[in-house]
């Protein structure tokens, strides 16, 4: 055999090897690394979309069924008396999706360009028979989030905004033409018609006419929202009628004003005289976190719970005193404005009274 031929045979034998090595490798890329890349790039909620089935998206897309069942807050029972109109809007908050007003259901078909969001519209309109119970709705539904006003039909009444958020719908699995999502609604009855200031049950004033500031506190209740139900304040003022009494403040005989009224169980909102004082209108104008009291969206929500008493809804007025008149009478009356869920307002007063002794 010539050295050539040698030569000749090494060398085919080399490209063979290397042609086997290359094919074997471009196997194991095909089989095992570029499925293992495209995996871990592939977010993990992408879908086929159901128009194009060569076209995947990285969100859901097809039609979509959002179930939301009402409960009352009050004992988790159903509630069917009233429902608040439904509008789901598409990403842009501009093109309705689905909308439901007496039934429990909005189906609509999300798109791509919804990238998995929603923004759904809570419009109680003229129905005064229960308030949402939006801090519920919110704590008991993982999709819903980010409330906000959203005057969504421009009708100058505020209603209940929030994102639905839908990027975690997995894509339609055999058998499946839709995919579902369920919200538990949650409500309190509304019951103002009634409402009204109780009797003062005590005082703790005495002494007003000593030299030095101390501490008083008048208490007692409002009645007329029976067990289960709810009313919304809007407004919450302590005002003097007369001038007298509004003489003792601007005398500094009387400071440091807060009020506290209970709520649920053991719960209260208390509200501070944080320069609240109004010399023209003689009156502390509390600031209780309401933008706007024409709106019923705003309202801090009073609700009369399961294990409380009649009292629930017990009110402290405390103030500061000192330098009365021997005998002195301060007469404040705390007035409170509430909201029903259609928007109309109206107002619950007490007069109770401080006495030195
Ligand atoms: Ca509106």
């Amino acid at each position: 055999m010539s050295s050539a031929a040698k030569i000749g045979t090494g060398t085919i034998g080399k490209i063979l090897g290397i042609v086997i090595m290359g094919t074997l490798l471009i196997l194991a890329l095909n089989t095992y690394v570029w499925p293992w890349i495209t995996k871990q790039y592939t977010p993990p909620a992408s879908v086929i979309d159901d128009d194009d089935d060569t076209h995947t998206t990285d969100y859901y897309v097809g039609i979509l069924n959002l179930t939301h069942p009402y409960y009352s807050s009050y004992d988790d029972s159903s509630y069917t008396s009233a429902y608040p109109d439904l509008k789901a809007y598409h990403k842009d908050k501009q093109t309705l999706f689905g909308s439901s007003a007496d039934t429990s259901e909005i189906t609509g078909r999300m798109e791509e360009e919804d990238s998995g969001i929603l923004y759904l519209a809570m419009d109680i309109g003229a129905d005064t028979q229960y308030y949402l119970d939006m801090s519920r709705i919110l704590s008991a539904n993982s999709r819903l989030g980010g409330l906000f006003p959203w005057d969504y039909d421009n009708d100058g009444t505020l209603e209940y905004g929030m994102k639905i958020d839908c990027t975690d719908l997995s894509p339609l699995t055999g058998g499946e033409t839709m995919k579902e999502a369920t919200f538990n609604m949650y409500v309190w009855p509304a019951d103002v018609a009634g409402l009204a200031g109780t009797s003062q049950l005590n005082t703790t004033a005495s002494g007003l006419s000593g030299a030095v500031y101390y501490d008083y506190t008048c208490s007692g209740y409002f009645s007329g929202c029976s067990q289960g139900s709810g009313f919304k304040v809007v407004k919450a003022e302590v005002t003097l009628p007369d001038s007298g009494n509004a003489t003792y403040v601007e005398d500094g005989q009387v400071k440091n004003v807060w009020l506290s009224v209970g709520y649920a169980k053991d719960q209260t909102y208390t509200w501070y005289d944080t320069g609240s004082w109004e010399y023209s209108n003689k009156r502390w104008l509390f600031d209780i976190g309401v933008d706007d009291p024409t709106q019923e969206y705003y309202g801090n929500l009073f609700f009369y719970g399961r294990t409380a008493s009649a009292t629930v809804f017990s009110y402290s007025l405390h103030i500061q005193a000192a330098n009365f008149g021997a005998s002195a009478v301060f007469l404040p009356t705390i007035k409170l404005t509430y909201i029903n869920s259609a928007g109309t307002i109206g107002t619950i007063s007490r007069v109770v009274a401080f006495t030195d002794s």
